[in-house]
């Protein structure tokens, strides 16, 4: 909870005019910025217009930006990232009771619904007009809830999932700022600090990573959900996840504006078949690939290594490949492994010495497709962990000019693309149309950010050129687009109304 920023106490104030917060609440309750409160305000006047009472809390989930470390997560190593003040808003009462009804501000755009308390989702009526494609969004919502419900003992559950709820916010949707994840991990924690649980901001991202991962049958990793609900104010996070997460803060340079710019592709992995696919097939290459390096290196306890992160901490744990560092680990690797080596799903299985089951569960399950590109993913995987570990030190580096940091920042942007591009092979022409306009327009370093084939850009501009490159960008791709974005911290609620937990909606 940051809140060291010396506005706390007029913050305070200000939600305590717009909402009675209940005082013994107050330990959960956090403090937004002022866009945040302005669309709260919005929030609790559409409810009350919608409902005739007034939701007896507010909260918000932020989107999030990866500035370094694309597909690392899922990988168990470290990301740079940041929570973004754009984000998912919820208004609303949960209770006891057995369903819960789910609107969102957009209802043209995305239908209502209703599930059990379950998470399963009710039948519409017939004569609502939405399409039932509009109220997909409406799963992530469930999913949030359900596992955090699930998470606590039956005697311990104030709230089982049941009330109303209303969904908004300015993040923009399936662009790659997690508007998704934010849904979910927002929705879990409403379902917690509603439980007045102490659960940790980080349990429960994890809690709504493992929910995505399972309901949207996507392999990803919870950098999203772990930004989302832990970011901080004025800074962005290094999120290390072996051997277990950790979360530091990262510098971000004075005299650095950043932009997301859309490249109006939507890339939406819960959604579309071909991108799930395509993820899914990176993800299992990547573990494949971990797996083949740690036998080939003989690396201690090989059979438990599936991701490149955990090749690192044995290698460096058990001193058997004397390296201390992914850039040791990658020069290592590549004496063994070619980095353009495809295998077999046959090849594979010989090499690891797997029963086939064994094959299908530890590797390849959901996965179409039986030829591996190892080489270049794993080519990538390193290079990028090897450029969040130069993110790290540039920012650190006070004895260098700003100007010089910000050119060496802008490279390591630069390069990320360039890997994504050719050997991760996850970006799209669109998307590479979008960051060579970018860097035209006085970018020092633009790349995709998220998972790809679409989606949004980021773009690290110089303060003394933003206003120019907003210009620029928005003459080119219209105002809707371009979203300058600064850290944030992370999801919080907000207020809790005085007769919360009061039976105010158990009659
Ligand atoms: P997107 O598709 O942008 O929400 C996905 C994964 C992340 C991470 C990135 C790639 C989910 C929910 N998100 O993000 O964990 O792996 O791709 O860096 O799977
Ligand atoms: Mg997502």
């Amino acid at each position: 909870v940051l809140t060291d920023d010396g506005r706390e106490e007029q913050r305070r104030a200000h939600i305590a005019s717009l909402y009675p917060i209940k005082t013994n609440m107050r330990a959960f309750l956090d403090v937004p910025d002022e866009e945040t409160f302005r669309l709260a305000k919005a929030m609790k006047e559409q409810f009350q217009v919608r409902y005739g009472e007034e939701p007896s809390f507010l909260a918000r989930a932020p989107g999030r930006v990866i500035l370094i470390g694309e597909h690392l997560d899922y990988n168990g190593l470290p990301v740079i990232t940041l929570a973004t003040t754009q984000g998912t808003m919820f208004a609303g009462c949960l209770d006891s009771t057995e369903h819960i009804e789910v609107c969102h501000v957009e209802n043209s755009r995305y239908g209502p619904g209703m599930f059990r308390n379950s998470g399963t989702r009710m039948a519409v009526s017939e004569d609502e007009k939405v399409s039932l494609v509009d109220r997909n969004w409406l799963q992530y919502v469930s999913w949030g809830i359900k596992a955090l419900v699930e998470s606590l003992p039956m005697s311990k559950r104030t709230v089982t999932g049941g009330g109303r709820l209303l969904v908004g916010g300015n993040l923009p949707r399936a662009g790659g700022m997690s508007s998704s994840s934010s849904l979910v991990a927002g929705s879990a924690l409403v379902a917690a600090r509603l439980n007045r649980k102490r659960i940790p901001k980080q349990e429960i991202a994890l809690l709504a990573a493992r929910a995505e991962r399972d309901g949207a049958g996507t392999k990803g990793g919870a950098v999203d959900h772990i930004t989302s609900l832990c970011g901080v104010r004025e800074s962005a996070l290094k999120i290390s996840f072996t051997p277990h997460v950790v979360i530091d803060k990262v510098e971000i340079p004075d005299g650095v504006a950043l932009f997301a710019v859309n490249s109006g592709v939507r890339a939406e992995k819960g959604f579309d078949d071909r991108v799930r696919s395509e993820f899914n097939m990176r993800a299992a290459e990547c573990r494949i690939g971990a797996a083949i390096l740690a036998r080939r290196l003989k690396v201690h306890l090989c059979k438990s290594v599936t991701t490149p992160g955990q090749l690192l901490f044995q290698a460096c744990k058990t001193s058997i490949l004397k390296c201390r560092s992914m850039s040791q680990l990658r020069t290592i690797a590549f004496e063994v492994m070619q980095n353009d080596e495809i295998l077999s799903l046959s090849e594979v299985r010989q090499e690891l010495g797997l029963a086939e089951i064994e094959l299908q569960n530890r590797f390849v399950m959901g996965v179409q497709g039986s030829i591996f590109e190892v080489g270049r993913r794993m080519s990538h995987v390193f290079s990028e962990a090897v450029r969040v570990e130069d993110f790290v030190r540039v920012s650190m580096d006070h004895n260098s000019a700003p100007s010089v940091r910000l050119q060496q920042f802008g490279r390591i942007l630069n390069e990320g693309q360039t890997s994504l591009k050719e050997v991760f092979e996850s970006s799209c022409p669109e998307v590479d149309q979008v960051v060579d306009f970018c860097r035209k327009s006085g970018a020092v370093g633009s790349r995709m950010t998220g998972a790809g084939w679409g989606g949004y850009t980021i773009n690290l501009v110089p303060k003394d050129r933003a206003s120019h490159f907003k210009h620029a960008v928005t003459e080119m791709y219209g105002n809707e687009a371009v979203v300058e974005v600064t850290p944030n911290s992370g999801g919080c609620i907000f207020a809790i109304h005085k007769s919360y937990g009061t039976g105010d909606r158990e009659r």
